[in-house]
């Protein structure tokens, strides 16, 4: 009978931490997260490739990046950031940090070009410069999104 208490408290602690859990991830997500601000007029796109050529499996993306600065991640800097490729896909929310996965591409020791192997058929790539922290600018600043064919 002792026991079955304790498992019961147990439990009831393990909901209660679930719950907690639950409401601070609500405070953070209902927070004003501070953008870093672009520079008006920044410029993001592709020197290679460009909207709608064919590429081989493997190929380099060069980078261009016109009225900003390339800093690597962690370093908060005005006017600043570094790339990210986002890969078929697109972002999904600017209040957020860029996921980090295959769709999401993050040069984040500044580089400013980056070698991508991708299966053969019809892909799309869009660059968005993201802060210190990986949260785009405000305003964003990214790169049309163009379409490639992979042969
Ligand atoms: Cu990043």
């Amino acid at each position: 009978m002792r026991h079955q208490a304790n498992s019961i408290a147990t439990a009831l602690v393990v909901f209660a931490v679930a719950a907690l859990h639950l409401a601070s991830s609500g405070t953070v997500a209902a927070q004003t997260v501070t953008r870093r601000v672009s520079a008006p007029g920044a410029v993001l796109y592709f020197h290679y490739p460009i909207d709608g050529i064919r590429v081989p499996e493997r190929f380099t993306v060069r980078v261009g990046l016109k009225e900003m600065g390339v800093a690597p991640a962690g370093v908060d800097k005005p006017l600043t950031g570094h790339h990210h490729l986002l890969i078929d896909t697109e972002l999904v929310s600017l209040d957020q940090p860029i996921p980090s996965d295959y769709n999401h591409i993050h040069l984040g020791n500044g580089q400013t070009e980056t070698v991508l192997t991708l299966s053969p058929g019809t892909h799309t790539l869009q660059l968005v410069l993201g802060d210190h922290e990986h949260y785009p600018h405000q305003p964003p600043v990214m790169s049309k999104k163009i379409t490639i064919y992979v042969r």
